[in-house]
């Protein structure tokens, strides 16, 4: 046993590549560790996708981020869930949920979201795990990140305030805490009042008394007995899984354009969203990787500051806003919104090494007469740029050139079967096919979880 309170056998499983009659094809092909990655800047549906393959997995694993992430997604009754920490996985009963090490934990609000599901009728007991070596992400990492963005006045990032960037620096500065930390509470006190004390030289607005170090002790003495159940060793759990054969499948937030190293640095997240974050953040290696599922947007959006070529601004960026319901699932912001990159897609294809895509939101563009195809960039004195930039001087100097497809000018939104979608919206899709090179497996055309073709 791995040391968690929860017994480690296997429910039933499908075979690795085992396809059965109520599988459609596309989901019992997929390979005993998959992911499901964002493509864009994030908000892709990624969440969406999760729940609907969870069912066929034993095990959905977060790798990255915290809090910050926000999977919006529908149970089969259509009650609406916005899950941020716990992966998306929680809605099918017979999935374990795995909140890896790389993830970035805030007590208070997993607590408060497993109360939430609790109270909505979603038994998380016995079915949520946290790493041990998860970094703890505390309330005082939410008021620095605050005062870096007030710091950075004009540039700020546009975070969402959840803390992920300084709970990140203390990981990598190594001063952070551990959820195993929990477990020694007679330690614990003096590690936190090093951070504290840290926060309160760097910062003038940082309050810092004897009285906050107490009373936060007393308030982790709490999480810590409450904790205790969901405290496992996810690294041996993980591969202890692998070995019996149980589907694993990983769940990204954020998304790789907003990735610390290939994302618009720096205004990015402060984790690796992308398919190397699946090992670090998990502990598996890169061999037992099968499939890798790109999420992508049918137009692009972005929630933050940053750059963002196809940008849509005025009243054409207003109607795809308002057509996609594209307002942040944690903040609430309003998303950016824009036509579908292909230089910067191409670019994240070649980094995640993609085995299908799936193309999700088609039904929001239905409404217009004609759609755009960002297909390269070209600098300023017209040569082409040959990949995405890294440097944003680059990027804001080049012009995008655009192909332009006509539109379907129909509700899509009914449709199961690729063959019943109008000749324009397949063209869509099969134009994108060719350009990245990576086939489109999954199309979504509605929010709800019967709302996919499988292509
Ligand atoms: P942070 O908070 O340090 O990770 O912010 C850094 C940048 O990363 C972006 N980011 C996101 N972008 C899209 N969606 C995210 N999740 C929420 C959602 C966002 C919301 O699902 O809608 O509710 O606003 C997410 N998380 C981080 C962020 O906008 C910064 O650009
Ligand atoms: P995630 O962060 O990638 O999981 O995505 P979010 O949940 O933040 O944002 C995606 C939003 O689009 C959610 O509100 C979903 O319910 C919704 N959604 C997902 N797929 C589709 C789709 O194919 N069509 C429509 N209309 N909405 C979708
Ligand atoms: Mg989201």
């Amino acid at each position: 046993s791995c040391g968690c309170s929860i017994s480690c056998t296997a429910s039933p499983a499908l075979k690795v590549g085992e396809k059965t009659d109520e599988v459609p094809g596309r989901i019992g092909s997929l390979g005993q560790v998959s992911g499901v990655l964002g493509c864009q800047w994030g908000d892709e549906g990624k969440g969406k996708l999760v729940d609907i393959l969870a069912k066929h997995f034993d095990v959905v694993a977060r790798c990255q981020g915290g809090a910050n992430a926000g999977h919006t997604i529908y149970n089969s009754e259509g009650k609406k869930f916005a899950l941020h920490l716990v992966p998306s996985g929680i809605l099918n009963e017979d999935t374990m949920c795995v909140i890896g090490n790389g993830v970035v934990v805030h007590l208070p609000g997993l607590f408060k979201e497993i109360d939430g599901l609790e109270s909505n009728g979603v038994s998380c007991k016995g079915r949520i795990l946290v790493s041990d070596r998860a970094h703890l992400l505390f309330d005082y990492h939410q008021e620095i990140d605050g005062l870096r963005e007030a710091e950075l006045a004009k540039s700020f990032i546009g975070t969402t305030k959840r803390g992920i960037g300084p709970c990140y620096s203390s990981k990598v500065i190594r001063n952070g805490i551990r959820v195993s930390d929990l477990r020694h509470m007679d330690t614990f006190a003096d590690k936190l009042d090093i951070l504290l004390s840290d926060a309160a030289a760097r910062f003038k607005g940082f309050k810092y008394t004897r009285d906050v170090l107490k009373e936060e002790v007393e308030t982790y003495k709490r999480f810590a007995e409450r904790l205790e159940p969901f405290i496992c060793d996810t690294v041996y759990y993980m591969n202890e899984s692998i070995s019996q054969k149980k589907m694993i499948l990983v769940e990204g937030g954020q998304a790789t354009m907003l990735d610390i190293d290939f994302g618009t640095y720096p205004f990015v997240t402060s984790s690796s969203p992308s398919a190397g974050g699946i090992c670090t953040g998990l502990g598996i290696a890169p061999r037992v990787i099968g499939d890798l599922v790109g999420v992508v947007k049918a137009y692009t959006t972005r929630v933050g500051s940053g750059p963002f070529p196809t940008e849509l601004l005025g009243n054409a960026g207003d109607l795809l806003r308002e057509a996609g319901h594209e307002f942040g699932t944690t903040t609430g912001r309003p998303r950016r919104c824009g036509w579908l990159d292909i230089v910067a897609l191409k670019y994240v294809c070649q980094i995640n090494g993609f085995t299908s895509l799936n193309l999700t939101k088609l039904d929001v563009l239905s409404d217009l007469p004609e759609i755009q195809l960002g297909v390269s960039y070209k600098h300023t004195d017209g040569t082409p740029m040959n990949s995405f930039p890294a440097d944003l001087g680059d990027l804001e100097q080049s012009k995008v050139e655009y192909e332009t497809m006509p539109g379907w000018n129909i509700d899509i939104s009914s449709v199961r079967n690729y063959s019943d979608l109008p000749k324009a919206a397949r063209q869509y899709v099969e134009r994108i096919e060719q350009l990245v090179g990576v086939p489109v497996h999954y199309i979504g055309v509605g929010p709800g979880r019967d709302a996919l073709i499988y292509k």
